[in-house]
Parts: C-alpha cells; structure tokens; sequence
C-alpha cells in the first residue's frame, strides 16, 4: 500500500473507528490510506496483561504493527522478519513459553513498562510510540485505567489471554464479564474526537463485537457518546456465511446460544448503528435488518479489498448523513 494519503473530496471531516486486533486493524489500515491524519483509532485494551512483569497491549501493539506496515502478515500480530532469541532463552530457563515475544515485539513491552512506570499514561505512550513509527491516524488506547476482559468457560474464570492463546479458546464460553469497567475513565481524546464538530462517521470494524468491541463500549461515556453523536455510526459484520475469518467469533456466539450470523451482529449493535455493512454471502439478510444496509465484499485479503472496504464504508457514512441533513431540513422548513 502506497504511504502516500488518497484524497477524498470531504477534506476537513473527521472519522473514528473502534477496533480490536487483527480483523479491525486491517480496515483500519485501508481507512488509514484514504483519510491519514483525519482518523482517530478508538482500540480495545481488555486483552492487556502483565506478562514476565511486562505490560503487553496486543490489539494496540497489532494496530501500530500494521499502520506502520510493520506487521507480521501470516499471523496478524507481531512483528514480520522477527527474530526469537528471547523466547529460545527464556525456554531453556523454564520460562513460560505459551506467549511468544518477538525480540522486536519484546522492546515495545519493555519500554512501555518503564514508562507506565515513570508515571506516562497507556495514551501518551501510544502517542509516543505512533510518532516514531511514523502513524498519521490517532490511536487510541479506549481508557488509561484497567479494564480486564474474563472470559467465564466450563474449565473457570480465565484472563482474555489465557482462554485466547494458552487454552487457544478450546474452553466452552458461558459469559464474558470486563473487569473494573464501572471504575475505568475513557480517553479524553476519544471522548473528544466523538464529539468533534468535524465527525463525519464512526465506524465499527470487523472485530469480534462479544471480546473486542463489547470491552470498548464498556468504559462509561463511549457508548453515550456514540448515541449522541451526530456522524452515522456504521458497523461491518465479521461473520461471513456463518464463519468468522479469523478467530472464535461464531465459536462463542454458538456457546452463548446465538445464531453465528450477519442479522444477530446486526442486533448486537441494534441502538447504537445507524447503518450495517455485510458480506455479499449474506446478502439474504438484507431485508429482515431494519436499518440502512451496504452489501459488498468484506473479506480483506489484499490492500485493494481494504481500501475498497473502507471507501464502501465513508460512502456509507456520506450517504446516511446526507439523508440525515435532508431530513433535519424538511424537519425544518415543515
Ligand atoms: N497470539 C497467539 O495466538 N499466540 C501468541 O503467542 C501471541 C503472542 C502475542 C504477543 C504480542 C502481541 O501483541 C500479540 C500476541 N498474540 C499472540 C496475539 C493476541 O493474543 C491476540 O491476537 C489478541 O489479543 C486478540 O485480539
């Protein structure tokens, strides 16, 4: 993908998109080429843990690896031409071998816990880290106070990594609880960002809405602040034909006893989307949604299928806030 910013016609509108790691960073990225500076990148942070006495944050860490084109493309997280001496060393000491640290991957954790430790917050550091990885869009880390994903399963309670990478999410779910939401503040900047004059659309990427997306709209004020938000606030399912394309996403929604399907993502947003976008596999859907809908291609295999899924998404939010200021003005003049 070319790093040069393609130009939209709307110069001076401002977009945010919430994600989580892998699935969400990859539209993130298409977004990221047509709007550059003007995105603001909400992330989820209920997947951080301390490990080895670091601070890992994976979905914020995936995010920056993949804006920065720095991202291992095979597994979607890590760093790509990584070296593993760390973890061959750590191995051979005994060490815990479950979560793997690239070298590269390593110095991300370590610097960022010596500066959680100097007193930065998770924002100033992700700020930090994006400007000398050269990011344009703001990423956000979703709240600087812990809020920790658990996922409750047959086998107990387990910490978000434990279930997703040690137990590589065999577990049967029975519920997903985030820790210290009630007490945890959203970033001002996001805040801030879904408020601004300028916010032409929000959009919820393709991430797993139950681990990824639920944790973010737990901190108190981001959900409140998307319902009061004038931009439309679109979604993108990522469930295509009944399958997630990466990750236990339609695993959980069967455990949770859900129908692993486009119309029940649809309803997990219902009161806060003003627009739904979904795979041409489940175009049967359509008409049983309720709301506007956008039905294209959402598999993102190439950097021309992400910007192509981002260009349908800031069409989508052009289209339903058209239809929104001509309503405000036949409001008006009645
Ligand atoms: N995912 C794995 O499946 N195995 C790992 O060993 C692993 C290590 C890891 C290290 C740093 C990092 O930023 C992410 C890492 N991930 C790993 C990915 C991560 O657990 C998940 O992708 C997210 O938390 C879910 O979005």
């Amino acid at each position: 993908m070319s790093a040069a910013t393609a130009c939209r016609d709307d110069a001076g509108a401002t977009y945010v998109a919430l994600s989580g790691g892998v699935g969400g960073s990859k539209l993130s990225l298409g977004l990221s080429h047509l709007l550059g500076s003007r995105l603001t990148i909400v992330v989820n942070t209920g997947d951080d843990f301390e490990h080895l006495g670091l601070h890992v944050s994976p979905d914020i860490d995936t995010t920056l690896y993949t804006l920065a084109g720095l991202v291992n493309e095979e597994t979607g997280w890590g760093r790509r031409d990584e070296s593993w001496n760390f973890m061959r060393a750590i191995e051979a000491l005994g060490g815990p071998e479950w979560f793997r640290l690239g070298d590269g991957d390593l110095a991300m954790h370590v610097d960022r816990t010596r500066r959680l430790r100097a007193g930065e917050t998770l924002n100033e550091i992700c700020a930090k880290f994006r400007a000398c990885l050269g990011i344009k869009p703001r990423v956000l880390p979703m709240s600087d106070d812990p809020l920790r994903t658990l996922v409750d399963t047959d086998n107990g309670v387990l910490a978000f990594q434990e279930y997703f990478v040690r137990e590589q999410c065999r577990p049967r779910v029975r519920g997903i609880r985030f820790e210290g939401a009630t007490k945890a503040r959203a970033s001002s900047m996001a805040l801030d960002a879904l408020a601004a004059p300028t916010l032409a659309g929000v959009i919820i990427c393709p991430s797993n809405p139950y681990l990824s997306i639920d944790p973010v709209l737990a901190v108190p004020g981001i959900a409140e602040a998307l319902r009061k938000c004038r931009a439309p606030v679109i979604a993108v399912s990522p469930i295509i034909a009944g399958k997630a394309v990466k990750g236990p996403t339609a695993k959980i929604m069967g455990e949770l006893g859900l129908a692993a399907d486009a119309a029940t993502i649809a309803r997990h947003y219902s009161g806060l989307i003003k627009g739904f976008v979904l795979d041409e596999e489940d175009a049967r859907y359509e008409p049983s949604l309720g709301l506007p809908t956008l039905v294209t291609k959402t598999l993102m295999k190439t950097s021309a299928d992400k910007i192509a899924l981002a260009e349908a998404c800031l069409a989508m939010c052009d289209k339903l806030r058209a239809g929104g200021d001509a309503r405000r003005a036949k409001a008006r003049d009645a």
